[in-house]
This record gives C-alpha cells, sequence and structure tokens, in this order.
C-alpha cells in the first residue's frame, strides 16, 4: 500500500455513486478510530483501526477525516475583479440594474477579452491552490466572459491547461449564454445563433466542456430562449445545466428540469412546482449560500427540496461579481446555519451530491474502496466543529489522488 491513514478520530463519509435524496442525505457513515488505506491513486480500506502497513504512514493524531470537498459550481477563470463596483451596491443599486448598465457580467467580459491565456492561467493556479489549500479536490468551471468564439474557447483552453497543471480535478462547462454581450444587445437572436451554429460545435470539436450552462433570468435569457438553447447543446452532445430563479421567479426550475438539467443551480426563488419538476426529473439543486449573503439576498428552501426528494449540492459559486470567495467552509456554515440543514445533510451536498451535480459521482464524493483518493483532514475532533469554528481554514492536509497535496 502506497499509503496509509491511522489514527483517525472520526471517519465521516456518505457512501455510494449517486446523489442522495430524502432522509438519505442526512444518512453518512460515522467511523470513530478509523484507519485508511490508499494504493495507485485509489482507496483500498476504510474502517475501523486495522494494521494497515504502507510506505508512508500518516498519524492523524485523533482528528477528522472527510472526503475531499467538491465545488460544482464555480466561475473561476476571468480577467480582473469588480471591486469598484461594491461602491454601487453599497448605495442600493441591484445586482441587475448594475449589469443592465453595461456592468456587472459585461465589466468582466471587457477585462477577460483584454487579458491573455498565460495571465489567465497564472491567476486561476494561484486562485485553485487556495481553493485547494481550503480541501476543494475537484472544481467545476464555467466559461462565459468571452461571450465570443475566440474568448470562450480561451477561457475552455485555460481550463484544459489547468486540468493538466492543478492537482484540484477540473471539470469544465461551457457558458456562453451568461449574458448577451455588448455588441449584439439589438439583435439577440444573432448572439444565440452565434452560440448555437459556432461556438458549440467549435467547443466540442475541441472537446474542451462536457456541460452547457445558461443564465435564465429577467434581463438575460428567457425560460424560451433557455429551452431553446439547451436543446441545441444537447443536440451538440453537451449535458445541460442551468441557472434558474436566482433573483426573479420566472419558472427556471421548470425549465431545467423539463429541458434535461443534470443540476439546477441557485432555486432561491423557486416555485412549489418548480421544486416537484426537480424532484420528478432527479435534477441535483445546486444552491449558493454565499451568494444570497453577498447580494443580501434570501436563502434558497433547501429543506423544502430535500423533504420533496431533491438531491441538495452546496457550491461556492466563486465569481467577481456575486459570490467574490473560493472558501467552501464558509458555503458549508450558512448551509448548515441559514439553510438549517444538518452537519451530516452539507456534507453530503458539498461531496457525494456536488459530484453528482458534474457526473463524478462515480469517481469521488466519498471515501469508498475504489474511489480515487481524495480527503480532507481536518483541525477538528467531530463534524459539528467545522460547522461552528467560522472564518478560520480549518482544513489542515489534503490528500488528491493519494497524494499529499497541502501540508499544515
Ligand atoms: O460575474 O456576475 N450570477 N452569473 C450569474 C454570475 C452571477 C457571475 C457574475
Ligand atoms: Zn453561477
Amino acid at each position: 500500500m502506497d499509503l496509509v491513514l491511522k489514527n483517525i478520530g472520526l471517519l465521516a463519509t456518505p457512501t455510494g455513486k449517486a446523489a442522495k435524496k430524502g432522509a438519505a442525505q442526512g444518512h453518512i457513515t460515522l467511523i470513530e478510530n478509523a484507519a485508511i488505506g490508499i494504493d495507485k491513486g485509489k482507496f483500498v480500506y476504510a474502517g475501523s483501526q486495522s494494521s494497515l502497513d504502507g510506505e508512508r504512514v500518516i498519524d492523524c493524531g485523533g482528528r477528522l477525516v472527510t472526503p475531499g470537498l467538491v465545488d460544482a459550481h464555480t466561475h473561476l477563470v476571468f480577467g480582473g475583479w469588480r471591486q469598484k463596483e461594491m461602491a454601487r451596491k453599497l448605495a442600493g443599486e441591484s445586482y441587475l440594474d448594475i449589469l443592465k448598465s453595461g456592468g456587472g457580467i459585461l465589466e468582466t467580459v471587457r477585462q477577460t477579452r483584454a487579458a491573455g491565456e498565460d495571465e489567465l492561467f497564472e491567476k486561476c493556479m494561484a486562485l485553485l491552490n487556495e481553493m485547494l489549500a481550503h480541501g476543494t479536490t475537484t472544481a467545476e468551471c464555467k466559461s462565459g466572459y468571452g461571450l465570443n468564439l475566440k474568448d470562450e474557447l480561451k477561457q475552455l483552453r485555460v481550463m484544459k491547461k489547468l486540468a493538466k497543471h492543478s492537482s484540484v480535478g477540473i471539470v469544465p462547462t461551457f457558458m456562453g449564454a451568461h449574458a448577451i454581450p455588448a455588441e449584439y444587445k439589438d439583435d439577440r437572436k444573432a448572439y444565440i445563433n452565434l452560440l448555437c451554429d459556432e461556438i458549440m460545435p467549435a467547443v466540442k470539436a475541441e472537446a474542451l466542456a462536457e456541460f452547457c450552462d445558461i443564465f435564465c433570468e429577467t434581463a438575460v435569457f428567457t425560460p424560451e430562449e433557455s429551452r431553446y438553447i439547451l436543446i441545441r447543446a444537447r443536440e451538440h452532445g453537451f449535458t445541460p445545466k442551468a441557472h434558474a430563479d436566482e433573483i426573479n421567479p420566472i419558472g427556471g426550475a421548470e425549465m431545467a428540469a423539463e429541458s434535461g438539467c443534470i443540476s439546477a443551480e441557485h432555486l432561491i426563488q423557486a416555485s412549489d412546482a418548480g421544486i416537484q419538476a426537480l424532484a420528478q426529473h432527479n435534477v441535483v439543486a445546486c444552491l449558493l449560500p454565499t451568494t444570497s449573503f453577498c447580494l443580501d439576498k434570501a436563502y434558497a428552501r433547501a429543506r423544502d427540496m430535500i423533504n420533496a426528494d431533491v438531491p441538495v449540492a452546496v457550491c461556492t459559486d466563486f465569481n467577481p461579481g456575486s459570490s467574490p470567495g473560493l472558501n467552501l467552509q464558509l458555503s458549508m456554515y450558512l448551509a448548515c446555519h441559514k439553510y438549517k440543514l444538518t452537519p451530516a445533510e452539507v456534507l453530503t451536498a458539498v461531496t457525494l451530491n456536488a459530484a453528482a451535480a458534474v457526473n463524478r459521482a462515480e469517481q469521488v464524493g466519498s471515501i469508498e474502496e475504489g474511489k480515487q483518493a481524495d480527503l480532507v483532514i481536518w483541525g477538528a475532533e467531530d463534524l459539528d466543529y467545522i460547522f461552528y469554528r467560522f472564518g478560520s481554514n480549518l482544513a489542515r492536509s489534503v490528500i488528491k489522488n493519494g497524494t499529499v497535496v497541502i501540508e499544515r
């Protein structure tokens, strides 16, 4: 065996290769005095303390061990930042007002178009190292700040290079339908055609993305436009996702469910019918509590979703506008204290269910024989503690594919 972890005070993990819903979301495996065996990057043993021997043995000192965290929703690759919009926000301008005036996403589009590929790569490597240090071992990344063929491909090529060089597992998503770019503001149809007829096939020709996401929102893409774009995306071989009912209740959740989305994002304003539709189609709800926090908005109805048998994931939404933070531990804290989910439900939400939201539940998201050996050793002795001591980075050591990548 390559690596053995012994003297684990508590091993906490969901189990299985599919998202957990309903009461099962809160049913996790808890093993006291546990040990883990890792060989060739995979878990080969996870159970009670045993006399395992390996090339390297780590004494966990009675600490908590969980699966590596999966952040299933980030807008990682962007030029610049948007701190200059903070004053407008503090003075009462809304997120959508700033976007309508040509700022917001469109400001980041200007800065991303102006940035070189190498510059974006270096910036993102540093951000990914910060994520890793906070326990994130897999991250989904969306394009959507190029909004033309050249710059969407540039963002996605940066992700491909990041996937090669970063220890964080990268899941690429094409999100050319993030906003209507300024040069098409009087001809939305032409932009939608450009997306579906030219950019989608080019992205697929280079195999740069598995998923296609869309911002279905007032003043962005209507549910009808979203349906059309996601149908075209499926024809091109993408698995659809949708930002739905974030700011206004416009039937985004229903649209996402009917369009065959693997996940629907935000859902702050999702209706009862929308929640039922998600449950019926087994769509993972990717909830983003730091966005509610940053925009000072309501929190999604996570408990209603769990009661309705919708599998819930929790993610950072890391982006330069509505959630400029990449620490998934803060999202976990808010999910517990604002959504009122239990620590066990939230742990499932940031591991197995998040993995399912990016079609990775067979490989990651739990500590079980055969899965990729991604885990976090926490500066904590039990699960409650990491949902209690907010504001500090409680991840101590991080292991990705069986390699110790962070040791503190
Ligand atoms: O840059 O504002 N919500 N898209 C939809 C975002 C937030 C990212 C941004
Ligand atoms: Zn987003």
